[in-house]
């Protein structure tokens, strides 16, 4: 039996859930319930996949992709590549509130934070910087010894017209080192909310944007329908627009679980080694998730909290 309202969201966050369950407590909207449930994965560096301080780019630095989107209006606010700013899915709003765009990306999307208060501070860490330094003695092997040709695996840029997809080292999502909060929230009068936060792939190409502020991709909901979002390896996700199938499909009668089913089944056509997963909730609080098995993960944790867990509920499901 299903009961509304509902959190739902992606990974072991439960204190997110928590947070965007007690903002529906105090009387907040579903919009705020999302924001302050991602908020608190960002404020507590969620696995080192969400915030300040996670997966370094290529030259060492924390950038943040965030969304937001209200099922009631359509309207969705999105930053990507956001740098020097913690609180994306805030700014992400913001964008929503207070501009007529959709989607701002990097040093402008900064800039835009800036003017509306958000503190401008360094997303690194000690942490993230050791890490980097470490990848980078590992990993990167510099292009530029006369004579010598470069160890393709290791091919760290500068990205100059010549060298092939094949020739360059392919960036992998680390799926031990996961991952990005998404989440759906259903109010009691049947408002849905969706929202997601993370700082992405480790050592992308700087300038790389993932699938989690990209409407249909990271998240989707439509309050007559339902609301999805993903997490998992942006790069292959987005093209496939996972979390605009699933709701479609929750818009015609699909069960929450097979619209999962079915939006992982896409991807997986064409990419059967991809790592990802999907959380998808009815309008009517149903729900259910589905995720890619490979090697390595073959079971994806999402946490529920509604009248009948009455907590923040760890729950998860076998991949397929
Ligand atoms: C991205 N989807 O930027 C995010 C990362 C993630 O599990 O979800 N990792 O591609």
């Amino acid at each position: 039996r299903a009961t509304l309202p509902l959190v739902i969201n992606t990974w072991e966050f439960q204190h997110a859930a928590d947070a965007a369950w007690r903002a529906l407590q105090a009387g907040g909207s579903v919009m705020d319930a999302v924001e302050k449930g991602c908020s608190r994965c960002e404020a507590e560096q969620c696995d080192g996949s969400v915030g300040f301080g996670g997966h370094p780019d290529e030259r060492g630095e924390t950038t943040l992709d965030a969304m937001i989107m209200n099922g009631n209006t359509m309207e969705v606010g999105a930053v990507g590549d956001l740098r020097r700013i913690k609180n994306a899915i805030s700014v992400a709003r913001a964008v929503m509130e207070h501009t007529e765009h959709t989607l701002l990306v990097g040093e402008s999307a900064s800039q835009f934070a800036e003017n509306m208060g958000f503190t401008a501070e360094d997303l690194t860490t000690n942490n993230s910087i050791s890490v980097f330094t470490q990848w980078l003695k590992d990993n990167c092997q510099p292009n530029n010894r006369k004579n010598v040709s470069p160890d393709p695996s290791k091919y760290c840029g500068p990205y100059k017209p010549g060298p092939t997809l094949k020739h360059r080292r392919r960036r992998e999502i680390d799926i031990h080192a996961h991952d990005t909060i998404g989440m759906v929230v259903i109010g009691r009068d049947g408002q849905i909310a969706a929202g997601t936060s993370t700082n992405g792939a480790n050592y992308k190409v700087p300038g790389r944007v993932g699938d989690s502020p990209i409407a249909g991709a990271g998240s989707y909901v439509e309050s007559a329908a339902g609301g999805a979002a993903a997490t998992g390896n942006g790069d292959v996700m987005m093209r496939f627009l996972p979390s605009y199938l699933a709701v479609e499909l929750m818009r015609i009668g699909t069960e929450p679980s097979t619209a999962c089913e079915t939006a992982i089944s896409r991807i997986k056509r064409h990419n059967p080694g991809f790592f990802g997963a999907i959380i998808c909730a009815n309008s009517t609080g149903h729900y259910g998730a589905a995720c890619n098995k490979i090697p390595g993960f073959t079971r994806f944790p999402f946490v529920v909290y509604n009248s009948q867990t009455n907590t923040p509920l760890l729950q998860s499901v076998d991949c397929f």
